[in-house]
């Protein structure tokens, strides 16, 4: 047989997967037919100097999942894609790691941010990189590394350096570069400027690359541990971006929702919006899929539920997940008025104690805090809604651009009570799903890599449509507590 799969790599910043997929040709079309091989768990570790990616543990599931695909469809697979969470890196020297990744939910990153607003001011860097200020974008984090930068000779975010560690490829992809703070707005391209006035130097920066580039076979280390020496293609590295590509729209008047840990939630547009308005509303211009601008704004997302999960009771992943489905139930059945709280605060970032927070929001506040589980979740739940349609009202204002409906992809899509919440404050209607949408961005860029389906971004999503079910909530259609 011709290798006709794709494999795509998908780390999320509490869990990872291999997903391989296939075209196949449906009755009005090409769909993609997708199959879980592996799923694993994203732990940071805590270290004497901060808190970082097990980045090794990761590498190894990658080789395991993609041994196991291969295993699985011997000769079938084409190539394989990698995307994560944004802004994260390694630094190289001459091709060894200097030192082991950080989380951006580490507590460092304020100190770069004001290393970097003593020498540009916040609204210089915006009209510059177009970027909302997240105090873990890369260009605050790398002010941290003092002397190291003087050593490295490469950078290379998360995705790239895996496919560094897979092939020997040292590039940087488009759509993640866009959010290091590092990268022109308006042309793509690398600031040099911005970054030598930073102290970061341009030599550290790597090629830039577009989704769908070929990178070339795994090395013949790798080869021999995977099976076959399989290609690896960019993807759409920055996890958002390959969402937002698959999102199952054929028009243009939608919002999103990429809703996983965080909430991303914006719009697709043609070029960037460099406002002061939008500054001042912390909405940011990343780099989409062809070219297009992802205009969106960071909301707290499934975080809030995911850590107060795991402060509750410390159980395994799977553990988590039908305990999650337990809450949103009990959530679901909770009467009386629902407390809203600010789910963008700076104090739910770093991880610990969420509900022990929740509580002492509302209560520095003279508020009565929710009491319970289910209340909490509710609270959150209702919460998060709140945030996302007020993303998506600003987001619409600051484009000029009517909205007419709401995509939700990713984890969040499965979430009922959250989508219902959403249409009944938006007043618009909520089309949930593909949940696993960043995959199937990311095979799907593949598939066009490899000239299986059309060029344009509008086939990508043909391809969705035809093959993900989707679950539409109407604003006001059902009361929200008897969702699930
Ligand atoms: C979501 C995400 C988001 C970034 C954050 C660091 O996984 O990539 O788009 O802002 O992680």
């Amino acid at each position: 047989t011709v290798p006709g799969q794709v494999a795509a790599v998908d780390l999320g910043a509490t869990s990872g997967r291999v997903i391989v997929g296939r075209i196949e040709h449906g009755q009005t079309g090409p769909e993609l037919r997708t199959q879980h091989i592996a799923r694993f768990a994203n732990d940071p570790v805590r270290t004497r100097d901060g808190l970082h990616w097990n980045l090794l543990e990761l590498y190894r599931q990658t080789l395991a999942g993609l041994a196991l695909a291969e295993r699985g469809a011997p000769g079938e697979i084409a190539s394989v894609g990698i995307d994560s969470w944004a802004v994260d890196y390694g630094l190289l020297r001459g091709g060894r790691s200097l030192g082991v990744p950080y989380h951006y939910r580490d507590a460092r990153c304020e100190t770069g941010v004001a290393a970097v607003h003593a020498r540009v001011s916040a609204a210089e860097l915006y009209a510059r990189n177009g970027l909302q200020h997240l105090p873990f974008n890369t260009v605050f984090q790398l002010a941290t590394e003092g002397d190291l930068l003087a050593s490295a000779d490469r950078l290379l975010l998360i995705p790239d350096l895996l496919a560094h560690w897979l092939t020997g490829a040292e590039v940087a992809e488009r759509t993640n570069a866009s959010t290091t703070g590092l990268l022109d707005a308006r042309t793509q391209e690398w600031d040099l400027e911005l970054a030598e006035s930073l102290g970061i130097p341009g030599r550290i920066l790597p090629q830039l690359v577009n989704p769908g580039t070929r990178l070339g076979p795994l090395s013949p280390e790798v080869a021999a541990v995977v099976g076959r020496p399989l290609e690896l293609v960019a993807v759409a590295s920055h996890d958002t971006a390959s969402a937002v590509a698959a999102i199952p729209s054929t028009g243009q008047d939608f919002a999103y929702v990429s809703c996983g840990t965080w909430g991303l939630v914006g719009l697709e547009l043609d070029a960037p919006v460099l406002t002061e308005a939008a500054r001042a509303a912390n909405f940011t211009n990343e780099g989409g899929v062809a070219g297009t601008t992802r205009f969106l704004h960071n909301v707290m997302g499934l975080w809030l539920l995911s850590e107060s999960l795991r402060h509750w009771e410390r159980g395994t992943d799977a553990q988590r997940s039908s305990r999650l489905a337990e809450l949103l139930d009990a959530a679901a059945r909770v009467t009386g008025p629902v407390q809203i709280f600010d789910v963008n605060d700076a104090v739910f970032m770093p991880p610990g104690d969420i509900p022990g927070r929740i509580g002492a929001w509302f209560t520095e506040r003279g508020e009565r805090a929710p009491e319970g589980e289910a209340a909490i979740v509710r609270s959150i739940v209702e919460s998060l809604a709140a945030a996302f349609a007020d993303a998506v009202a600003t987001g619409a204002r600051l484009a000029d651009r009517e909205v007419r409906v709401i995509h939700v992809v990713g984890g969040g899509s499965q979430n009922r009570l959250l989508c219902q919440a959403l249409a009944d404050r938006a007043g618009l209607p909520v089309v949930a799903g593909p949940v696993e949408a960043t995959a199937m961005g990311n095979m799907l860029v593949q598939a066009q890599a490899l000239g299986q389906i059309g060029p344009e971004l509008a086939d990508l999503r043909a391809v969705v449509s035809r093959s993900a079910p989707v679950v539409t909530y109407l604003p006001g259609s059902a009361p929200a507590a008897a969702a699930p």
